[in-house]
């Protein structure tokens, strides 16, 4: 602490104590606001607001972002108390790279103030809003993609109560724009949802019938918002105090916002802006008409494969992925994942070969200066499972073949919720169907069958073609009974 508090604090102010190279690339307050983010946590300041501001340094405009953050008032205030200035760490076993951003030109707290964020959505001003709120903020059924509106949504979308939700705040702006006959909008999701941009175009069409939102309004939506797909890419773990120390001693300043993240970005976006957009391609992004295949790609030889390395890798009391990645036969087991499961499940973007990319993955993942946390990837699983693991299963399937591999994956997800580890260590059940997932284990049999047939009920998980197919099912079970029996380490050893 005695140190901290003799370093100077990041922010306009400090600007030019700066090492040259870390300085931001646009000068903060010389562009104006043309975008609004939902969800300022560590990807979206790793990964659109890097793009966003190298944009307009190449090609100039007037796209600073205004971040919402949700609920969380310390983030709020320390990037007001930072003149909206954060850095970002490139870290590699080759060495790491700080750099402070510039692109934020204002924070706000959706809870705090509502209203605000409102306002900023039918801001004729704002041309694109983008979102990274996690998958389960959508309130869609991950099988069905349906809006399922729980108490909150619904009181959002059936009363005058000031919104908090993402589905209530949108739509209420959305209204609010409609209503003045604002500029056209981009609303583009930036979450791991399959086919995301018609996601949130569904959502926001289920949210106006349900709100019984009048049809000259509703029309209004319908005809000057559009949805652009996206896939995007950066691994980007939650940011902890080792990251603000290393921010620290590259920058000379305290930067209490600070993000680590690996070198490798990637986003490929659906070029339909109809008010316009930065300039995206010259910071790298792909622009494209179908952002389709690059999703798929990324949802099952990226995030799948992280998924199931996160599941087996806390059952095994790893800590990490890249530790996980460790033990023994896992790479071996995640690699058959991806040649034998994952290539044979869909046709990739032109030219892109799935094996490649699911090794440059693992690679990604082995990276020991990122400390992402297996608990962390192990999150939400309900919400992520279908578009990462599910699909592949039923594709697979479809086209005759066995799941042997995705089966593995499901089965370490319902080995995890048991809540214990292979030493006996618990492992939490953070999941929005964590109350569900609970009721349905408490009232099965504690076999491999009596958990496997609680938890392939679970119909907001398991579509019912994979849920009601048998073989899927023995193979499930016969993992399960492996990791109940021989633990990760036993299992991953006996593979053949
Ligand atoms: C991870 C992703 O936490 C998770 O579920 O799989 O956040 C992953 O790191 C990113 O999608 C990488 O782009």
């Amino acid at each position: 602490m005695a140190v901290s508090a003799a370093v100077a604090r990041l922010g306009l102010a400090s600007l030019r104590r700066l090492p040259v190279d870390a300085r931001p690339l646009v000068r903060p307050g010389t562009a104006d606001t043309g975008i609004v983010h939902l969800g300022l946590g560590a990807f979206h300041r790793a990964h659109q607001a890097v793009y966003t501001e190298q944009a307009m340094a190449a090609a100039g405009g007037d796209w600073g972002i205004v971040g919402v953050a949700p609920r969380s008032r310390d983030l709020v205030e320390v990037l007001a108390a930072q003149d909206h200035l954060f850095s970002v760490t490139s870290t590699s076993a080759q060495g790491c790279a700080t750099r402070v951003v510039g692109a934020l030109t204002g924070v706000r707290r959706a809870a705090a103030d509502p209203d605000a964020v409102v306002a900023l959505l039918a801001d004729p001003a704002i041309r694109v809003v983008t979102l990274t709120v996690t998958e389960k903020a959508y309130a869609l059924d991950p099988v069905t993609g349906r809006l399922r509106p729980d108490d909150e949504v619904a009181a959002d979308l059936r009363t005058d109560r000031p919104p908090r939700t993402v589905p209530g705040l949108l739509l209420r702006g959305l209204v609010a724009r409609a209503t003045a006959q604002g500029p056209p909008l981009a609303l583009v999701s930036c979450d791991n949802l399959p086919a995301n941009g018609r996601r949130l175009r569904g959502m926001v069409e289920q949210a106006m019938a349900y709100a019984d939102t009048p049809e000259r309004l509703a029309g209004w939506i319908a005809d000057c918002v559009t949805f652009p797909g996206t896939m995007v890419d950066r691994i980007v773990p939650a940011s902890t105090d080792q990251t603000i120390a290393a921010a620290r001693d590259a920058l000379g300043v305290e930067d209490r916002a600070a993000v680590a993240a690996e070198p490798y970005r990637q986003w490929v976006i659906e070029d339909v802006f109809p008010g316009g957009r930065p300039a995206w391609e010259k910071a790298g992004a792909v622009l494209t008409d179908d952002a389709g295949p690059w999703e798929s790609l990324k949802l099952r030889a990226l995030n799948g494969v992280h998924s199931a390395a996160a599941y087996l890798g806390a059952l095994a009391g790893r800590e990490t992925i890249a530790d996980a990645l460790e033990l023994p036969h896992l790479t071996t087991v995640l690699r058959r994942l991806v040649a034998e499961d994952v290539a044979a499940s869909f046709d990739p973007p032109d030219g892109v070969s799935v094996v490649e990319y699911g090794e440059e993955a693992l690679a990604r993942f082995a990276n020991p200066a990122i400390h992402h946390r297996t608990l962390q990837v192990a999150l939400d699983g309900s919400q992520k499972l279908p578009q990462r693991v599910l699909h592949t299963i039923a594709d697979l399937r479809a086209r005759g073949r066995s799941a042997r591999w995705a089966a593995l994956v499901v089965a370490a997800w319902m080995r995890f919720t048991l809540g214990y580890a292979d030493d006996g260590a618990a492992l939490p059940l953070a999941d929005p169907l964590a109350g569900r997932i609970r009721a349905a284990l408490d009232a099965a049999p504690r076999t491999p069958t009596g958990v496997a047939d609680a938890l392939f009920a679970l119909r907001e998980v398991f579509p019912a073609e994979v849920a009601g197919d048998a073989e899927v099912r023995a193979d499930v079970i016969a993992w399960l009974t492996d990791l109940e029996r021989h633990g990760v380490a036993g299992t991953l050893t006996g593979v053949r």
